[in-house]
């Protein structure tokens, strides 16, 4: 009997070994970990800092409307412990550090430098650099100074003006050291959160999009003008890289009569609107986006067209505008066709593309996150083939658990497989320079406060220290990095259910 046990065993191990693959990485691919100010860092109104909108949105009374009714205030504290964030990643063997800036530390309402915030950044800086980590850094982490939402913010166009104002002082200040700049952080999360349906800062619902569309249109402008600024200005004296950072998932079709076409205009409505204008061939935003939305304007008796036009300068200015393209990537879905309802949720009606998740895939605490990993080589792919093969930099890519869950098993299995993902995208040919994984610490996870931790560190918020506290992630990421090798099966990437296409 027990040989028998000790035979099958012995024959599903080396089923599981046969079945498995090793994936590598090349020499120059680059691990790193990711975080974003108003998450980390604490010290909201301190050394000069004005408020942004997520300390208005947070410090609202009685009671704000996150999840666990808390702030940024309390986070990792990381204006005054970014020593132990430099640990952290020296610890974990990584040597990139994705962070962001916030506008409020470094400029006054009158434009004018604020000295002691650029000095925080100027210290961080230096103490990385030192330590062997490059910085990477983002410009716009969705932290706007409250002064520019009171006068309409994102969707007034003189916002633009703000924004080169701010970006000439981050370049300015710190790009003879830092080479690799990311202008804006996922624009579709905080234009349409914020400003079509009121799920985010500064927390505005919009009739039928108009907020979201004139906020993605002035993001666009900002960096455009940013990007061009750099070139102009900076480039030949510090030769640095710009891009920007985008985040979208893959879409599938969700049954057997759904057309490969909804699968793209899902995809152009969400990233499309972004890539295009600056990675395609062509410039301006997909067609199948304006077609769209100018026709329906038309429907709706509107004399102009929701969705505004670039003129010939500008879809020039943004054509070519990125070094690179910053990617964001956590979960994907299932698409399927629905016909144009004004009354219902405003994203998908232009569209006419709604989604769903497959119930057998494995979600995190986080509601929206779903494992895909091959949702992630997909997207590569199609990023590849589409835009010429432009370099990417996966900025963003993570799981999130519960509160001080140091045995992280599932953000391992996670890691796993979306990095053999990457690792079979780059065998494919695609251009994938590095990855910062989300979080080096556990964080401000937006409107679901402290709830769903994303670090690869533990923070215990009773800890007046704020000591980042490894997780069993920590080790696997040391592993993966010294052997440059991840282990996993097909079966565990390949997991989206593939229906045949309908018969001609
Ligand atoms: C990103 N979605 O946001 C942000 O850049 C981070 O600041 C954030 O903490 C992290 O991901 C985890 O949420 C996203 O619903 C928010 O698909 C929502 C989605 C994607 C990204």
């Amino acid at each position: 009997m027990g040989n028998i046990k000790f035979g099958v065993l012995l024959f599903l191990s080396a089923c599981s070994f046969i079945n498995a693959e090793t994936f590598t990485f090349p020499n120059s691919f680059i691990f790193g970990a990711a975080t974003a100010s108003y998450q980390i860092e604490g010290a909201w109104n301190v050394d000069g800092k004005l408020p942004s909108i997520w300390d208005t949105a947070t410090h609202r009374q009685p009671s704000n409307d996150v999840f666990d009714g808390l702030t940024g205030d309390e986070a990792a504290l990381s204006y005054y412990y970014w020593q132990k964030d430099i640990e952290a990643l020296k610890n974990a063997n990584l040597t990139m550090y994705r962070f962001s800036i916030a506008w409020t530390r470094v400029l006054t309402k009158n434009q004018q430098v604020n000295q002691k915030g650029i000095d925080y950044y100027n210290t961080l800086i230096n103490d990385l650099i030192a330590e062997g980590i490059t910085p990477m850094v983002t410009l716009y982490h969705w932290d706007l100074p409250q002064y520019l939402q009171d006068i309409g913010g994102w969707m007034n166009s003189e916002i633009v003006k703000y924004y080169e104002v701010y970006a000439d002082l981050v370049f300015k200040s710190f790009g003879d050291r830092v080479k690799i700049f990311i202008t804006f952080n996922e624009p579709s999360v905080f234009c349409d959160h914020g400003h079509n349906y009121a799920e985010h800062a500064p927390h505005i619902w919009t009739y039928d999009s108009v907020g979201g569309i004139l906020c993605s249109h002035h993001v666009l402008l900002s960096h455009a003008r940013a990007y061009r600024l750099y070139q102009e200005k900076y480039l030949a004296a510090q030769n640095g890289k710009v891009g920007i950072c985008l985040n979208t998932g893959f879409s599938y079709r969700g049954n057997g009569s759904v057309p490969q076409d909804t699968v793209e205009r899902a995809i152009q409505f969400y990233f499309g609107r972004y890539t295009n204008p600056i990675f395609s061939e062509t410039g301006d935003y997909p067609q199948v986006m304006r077609d769209a939305i100018d026709q329906k304007s038309k429907q709706q008796g509107r004399s102009f067209s929701r969705l505004p036009t670039f003129t010939a300068e500008e879809v020039q200015m943004l054509k070519g505008s990125a070094d690179f393209l910053a990617l964001n990537y956590y979960s994907s879905g299932m698409v399927y066709p629905i016909s144009f309802d004004p009354t219902i949720d405003p994203v998908h009606h232009d569209s006419e593309v709604a989604g769903f998740s497959d119930p057998d895939w494995k979600v995190a605490r986080s509601s929206w996150l779903y494992q895909v990993p091959q949702g992630l080589y997909d997207l590569l792919n199609w990023i590849r083939t589409k835009y010429n093969n432009p370099d990417v930099y996966i900025s963003e890519n993570g799981w999130s658990d519960a509160p001080l869950t140091i045995e992280d098993h599932d953000r391992i299995e996670y890691m796993r497989l979306h990095l053999a993902a990457i690792s079979k995208a780059i065998t494919d040919g695609c251009n994938v320079l590095g990855i910062t994984v989300w979080s080096l610490v556990d964080n401000f996870e937006w409107m679901r406060g402290y709830d769903e931790r994303f670090g690869i560190y533990a923070i215990d918020l009773n800890d007046p220290d704020r000591n980042r506290t490894p997780k069993k992630s920590v080790s696997y990421l040391r592993n993966v990095t010294n052997s440059r090798t991840v282990e996993a099966e097909n079966d565990e990437i390949f997991v989206v259910k593939v229906y045949p296409m309908p018969a001609e």
